[in-house]
This record gives structure tokens, C-alpha cells and sequence, in this order.
């Protein structure tokens, strides 16, 4: 059987209301699924997934329990610098035990150095500038669930990805006071994290980047999210921010750096983790390892933010807005269509807060009739790369899943 690219979650969904300007209320969970293929609004069904319930974080959607992973509904992704409370979680252990002076924790940098460091966080946050941008951070296997067939992991839409404001020292300038040798190619990262089983001698993940990578600007060893200190569920005290790749190079709860003289080799760097095919594979086939390359930067991909997926507007006139990003690139158009990709308008896209934030755009509709609608967004990147019409290059592991945005409405009369 034939099915389209569309999530799993958003099948689920009925039109809801925001509550908002133009937008009325509710149609209420009596209605059947609207008739919506490709629709991918967040997973906020009538019956609806579960939703996290702690201290500090919005009610975000729980995509697992162990290990703890939820993603931002995208209504809740709407402001321009992502809240602390709203910032998705993944993590793949446990949360470790982080007690006592933040500023004694210790970060070792070891491997291709000329002097290994057994580092203080109080000795980073003194002895290096502090920067603070405001920077993606994402998940690679955000938008898997757009993947048909099903790819193995969490089933995320597009919330697996925030950007907020980061406050930490560059880890070029850590590095560098290590003394980088010649063979440094590579780092490694681990983090305090137990495994999912308990075990503290071995990491849960330790992924790592190109020596090029980790010494650009932009790439922290972050002790801030959004003007606080970093919360524990987030990766306190200190945790690497390399932006525009996979999250999972941006390691919690950091307190190893090893540089290496070749390509990392920790958990989550073989096989088919975080890897994509050279070649394109038969979807739900089983691949081959050997065919795989390294997912480094992010594909382009624009979330609507508002208005939310399945509201229902009081006027024909729609002032949408949302944000687009592309890994370690820029976003040069994004465009809106509302008859199924007929016709495209371009929308305004702004200028990124900094390298590496993401753009937001908005655009001012006027639907046709009233009636049930489908607003879909796609950007484009500087290398002139747009957004497929469904998730492409199926891999088992379902990395890369960027297919263009697509939201529903209903104008009432
Ligand atoms: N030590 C450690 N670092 C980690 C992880 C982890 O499980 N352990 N998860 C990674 C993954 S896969 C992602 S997507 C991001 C999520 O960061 P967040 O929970 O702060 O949103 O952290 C990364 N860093
Ligand atoms: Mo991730």
C-alpha cells in the first residue's frame, strides 16, 4: 500500500482552536480526523500524547519515558529566542548526579594535546571569554516521523529543535590552551550521564566532530541557557553547544574532551547511527553500514508557529509567522502555498540573530473562500537546497526527515 509521508501523530489530529486574534474556538474532538494526508501538525490529538509534567518545562510532548525524550509542539516554538521551559529533551541515559560546587566540576581534555587539562568549570568561566549567542539546537532525528515506512527511534515531528540564547567560552579557545598536535583531527565528548541500565564506567552516547567543527567560532562549552545557569535536565554545569550539526554532538553534563588522531569512535558514531546513505536505499530496507556517511549538517526545514495546526480562523486574512534554519547555512526564501504547492508566495524572512540562530519569517494571506484550507511553508537554503514535498532518502535509523510544512485551517463564514 501506497501511504504518504505524513506523521503518525498528526493522523490523530482534529482541527483545535488558539484562542487568538482571527482565531476562534475550538471544533471540538467530536469531529472526525479531517481528511488531511499530508497535514503534520504537532502531536496534539484528540486524545493527544502525553504530556510532561516537571518543574520549570512546559507541557511538552513526552515521546518516551526511559530514556526521558519530548519535543516542542510547534505553537509552542512561536517566540523568536526558544524559553528555557519550552527547550525539547533528549536524553539517551539517565540524568546523572550533579551536586555540590558547580564550579569545581571537572572537564579533562586529553588524546592529540601538547598539555593535557584537568579543568575547572570556575577556571573556564575565568580564564576565557565569555560569549553568548543565540543558537539551533536539534535533534537529527527530528521530523523522523514523517518517515514512511516507520524508521526505528523516537517518533519526533519538528519539535525535536529550539534555539536560545547560550552564554559559555569557545571551545576553540580551550583547545587551543591544551595545545592542539598535528595528528588532532577529531574530538570525542562523553558526558556524566549513567547508561540507561545504571552502568557509570560506560557512556550512553559519545559522539563527536571534525577538529574544524569543534574549533569554529559558534562551537561553547555552554555554562548559561538564557541568562541561567545551565538547568540539570539540559546538561549542568557545563555542556558543549556545536550548532547546525545533530544535538547529539552537543554533549550534557561534559567532562571529557579526547581528541583524537582519527575519526571518533565512541557510542553513536557506528553502524547506522546518525548516518545517512550515499546513495539513496529502498525505503525500509535494511541498507548496508558500509553506505552510510555521517549526517554532519542539518537539512533546511521551516516550522509554522502560528497560526497552531487545526485552528479554526474567524476572517479570510491570515498573518502567519514560524522560523526556517539550515545546519551550518543559511535560509534564503521561504515560501507559502495554500492550494497543495500550485502556487507559492514568497513570505519575509528576516536576518539570523547571529550565525547559527534560525530566521523567522511571516507572511500576510488572504484564503480565497472560507472553508478548510492547508497552509504549507517551504525554505530554501543559500546552496539553493529547498524542502522535498515528502521525507527523502529513507534511512533505518530515519535521520534527515525535512519534508515542507503543512498545517491545516478552516475559515468560518
Ligand atoms: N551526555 C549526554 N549528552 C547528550 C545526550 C545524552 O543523552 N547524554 N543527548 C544528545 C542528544 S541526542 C540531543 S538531541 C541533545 C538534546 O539536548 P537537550 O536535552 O538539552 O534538548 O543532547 C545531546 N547531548
Ligand atoms: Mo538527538
Amino acid at each position: 500500500m501506497l501511504r504518504s509521508g505524513t506523521s503518525k501523530a498528526s493522523r490523530r489530529n482534529v482541527l483545535k482552536g488558539v484562542g487568538m486574534a482571527t482565531v476562534g474556538a475550538s471544533l471540538g474532538a467530536s469531529l472526525p480526523p479531517v481528511g488531511s494526508a499530508l497535514a503534520q501538525g504537532a502531536p496534539a490529538a484528540a486524545k493527544g500524547p502525553k504530556l510532561l509534567e516537571m518543574e520549570g518545562k512546559a507541557k511538552l510532548a513526552v515521546l518516551g519515558d526511559k530514556p526521558l525524550v519530548a519535543e516542542t509542539q510547534a505553537e509552542l516554538l512561536d517566540d523568536n529566542v526558544t524559553p528555557t521551559n519550552k527547550l525539547f529533551i533528549r536524553n539517551n541515559g539517565q540524568v546523572p548526579d550533579v551536586t555540590g560546587d558547580p564550579k569545581a566540576w571537572k572537564v579533562k581534555i586529553d588524546g592529540e594535546v601538547n598539555t593535557p587539562l584537568e579543568i575547572t568549570v570556575g577556571d573556564l568561566m575565568s580564564k576565557f571569554p565569555a560569549v553568548t549567542y543565540q543558537l539551533m539546537l536539534e535533534c537529527g532525528g527530528n521530523g523522523r516521523s514523517f518517515f514512511s515506512p516507520d524508521a526505528r527511534g523516537n517518533q519526533w515531528t519538528n519539535g525535536g529543535a529550539g534555539c536560545p540564547m547560550w552564554t559559555g567560552v569557545r571551545l576553540a579557545d580551550v583547545l587551543k590552551s591544551a595545545g592542539l598536535k598535528s595528528s588532532a583531527v577529531y574530538i570525542g565528548s562523553y558526558g556524566a550521564d549513567p547508561t540507561l541500565a545504571g552502568d557509570t564506567d560506560k557512556p550512553s552516547i559519545s559522539r563527536g566532530v571534525p577538529i574544524a567543527k569543534a574549533m569554529e567560532e559558534h562551537s561553547l562549552i555552554a555554562f548559561k541557557l538564557n541568562g541561567q545557569d545551565m538547568p540539570l535536565i539540559h546538561g549542568a554545569p557545563v555542556r558543549l553547544v556545536i550548532p547546525g550539526w545533530p544535538a547529539s554532538v552537543s554533549t550534557k553534563w561534559l567532562n571529557r574532551i579526547w581528541v583524537r588522531d582519527k575519526e571518533h569512535d565512541g557510542p553513536g558514531m557506528g553502524g547506522f547511527s546518525y548516518r545517512v546513505p550515499k546513495t539513496p536505499i529502498v525505503p525500509g530496507s535494511k541498507g548496508n553500514e558500509k553506505d552510510m556517511a555521517i549526517l554532519e549538517s542539518m537539512p533546511v526545514r521551516s516550522v509554522i508557529t502560528f497560526p497552531a495546526d487545526g485552528s479554526k480562523l474567524t476572517s479570510r486574512k491570515l498573518d502567519l509567522r514560524g522560523h526556517a534554519w539550515a545546519g551550518d547555512f543559511d535560509i534564503k526564501t521561504v515560501d507559502i502555498s495554500t492550494d497543495y504547492g500550485v502556487t507559492w508566495k514568497p513570505a519575509k524572512v528576516d536576518a539570523p540573530a547571529n550565525k547559527y540562530a534560525w530566521q523567522n519569517f511571516s507572511a500576510s494571506i488572504e484564503l480565497p473562500t472560507t472553508g478548510y484550507y492547508e497552509v504549507w511553508a517551504k525554505a530554501t537554503d543559500s546552496k539553493g537546497v529547498t524542502q522535498p514535498f515528502q521525507a527523502a532518502n529513507w534511512n533505518p535509523q530515519g535521520y534527515g526527515a525535512n519534508p515542507i510544512n503543512r498545517i491545516r485551517v478552516l475559515v468560518e463564514s
